[in-house]
């Protein structure tokens, strides 16, 4: 693995850069490529943000989001890939990605499969943005708006500081951050706590509708494609409801099926030490992190719930 060095040489040497970012991105996805690609803007270079979901109303919180583009067929000097842990993460982007002249990949993922012949992994980092903070600060490009996101970044894929993930270093790197003097508590609010009503109601018809097995040791919630169209909602409205359940005291494992289509679930999973949840999704040929991580399942729903919830059963 190259370090900083080879990256910001390969940065400083192109002046067309297109920064990407994973599909469905989230908190740390939005805060690691917005960041770098400002910063990048400040040092003079033609920057374009690539991703292959449209920006939703949630989404549209971060600043400069509203400068993300869908694929197309520009190519591009040099392409910077963040938070995504394979090339397949990058959806309708990965032919975009490929194209440009030369390519870095830059994540935290346990299950990252390397892809471009310059990358930057750090696995045990709990966001990519903490990343991003390093290589800027090396860079020296750090200012108000690029230390928000990269601490909107940090807050999501901590779960605000919460998870086992974070370490002194998270929380130092986020004091350096609010140096800066953004609203802290706003970002907060903003990006972890503040949720549509339509994502309420999400939300409370999901859960209610939540089931534990194994002696409650195991928890599945179900989205429906009729959850989302009773509530006006989509499978990006989806994001940390499955919290909710991994937080009940007894749930070691917690799954959560999204219908993508007909017999096809985006499986969600979230676990508590020692389980590990990267390990499950790799079954199904997915991964994640230690206690996060998700892959796609096929099959009718009570077939599914029975093997995931046996996947868990042999582990607890
Ligand atoms: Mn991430």
């Amino acid at each position: 693995m190259s370090d900083f060095g080879e990256i910001i040489k390969r940065i400083n040497k192109a002046n067309d850069i297109a920064v990407y970012c994973h599909t469905n991105p989230d908190g740390d996805a939005l805060g690691s490529m917005l960041s770098l690609g400002l910063a990048l803007e400040k040092k003079g270079k033609k920057v374009t943000f690539c991703c292959d979901t449209p920006i939703s109303a949630r989404n549209s919180k971060f600043v400069g989001s509203n400068r993300i583009v869908l694929p197309n067929d520009e190519v591009h000097e040099l392409g910077i890939s963040v938070d995504s842990s394979d090339i397949d993460r990058l959806g309708g982007c990965v032919k975009s990605f490929l194209s440009c002249k030369s390519q870095i990949a830059i994540d935290h993922h346990k299950s990252f499969k390397r892809f471009t012949e310059t990358c930057y992994v750090e696995k045990d980092a709990c966001a990519c943005a903490l990343i991003i903070y390093k290589l800027l600060k090396e860079m020296r490009l750090i200012d108000k708006t690029v230390a928000q996101l990269l601490f909107e970044g940090i807050v999501t894929d901590s779960g605000c500081f919460a998870y086992p993930s974070v370490t002194p270093e998270t929380h130092q790197i986020a004091a350096e951050l609010m140096l800066y003097d953004f609203d802290a508590a706003d970002a907060i609010y903003k990006v972890y706590r503040s949720m549509s009503k339509e994502r309420f109601n999400l939300k409370c018809r999901v859960l209610a509708k939540a089931k534990l097995y194994c002696d409650g040791q195991v928890g599945v919630i179900v989205f429906t494609a009729e959850d989302f169209a009773k509530t006006s909602t989509s499978p990006v409205d989806t994001e940390g409801i499955i919290n909710e359940l991994i937080d009940i005291e007894s749930v070691k494992v917690a799954y959560a099926l999204s219908q993508v289509g007909d017999l096809n679930y985006k499986l969600s999973i979230r676990s508590k030490d020692p389980i590990d949840a990267n390990e499950i999704a790799s079954v199904y040929g997915g991964g994640g992190h230690k206690n996060a991580a998700g892959c796609r399942v096929n099959g009718y729903l009570e077939d599914i719930i029975e093997r995931i919830v046996n996947l868990a059963n042999r582990r607890i």
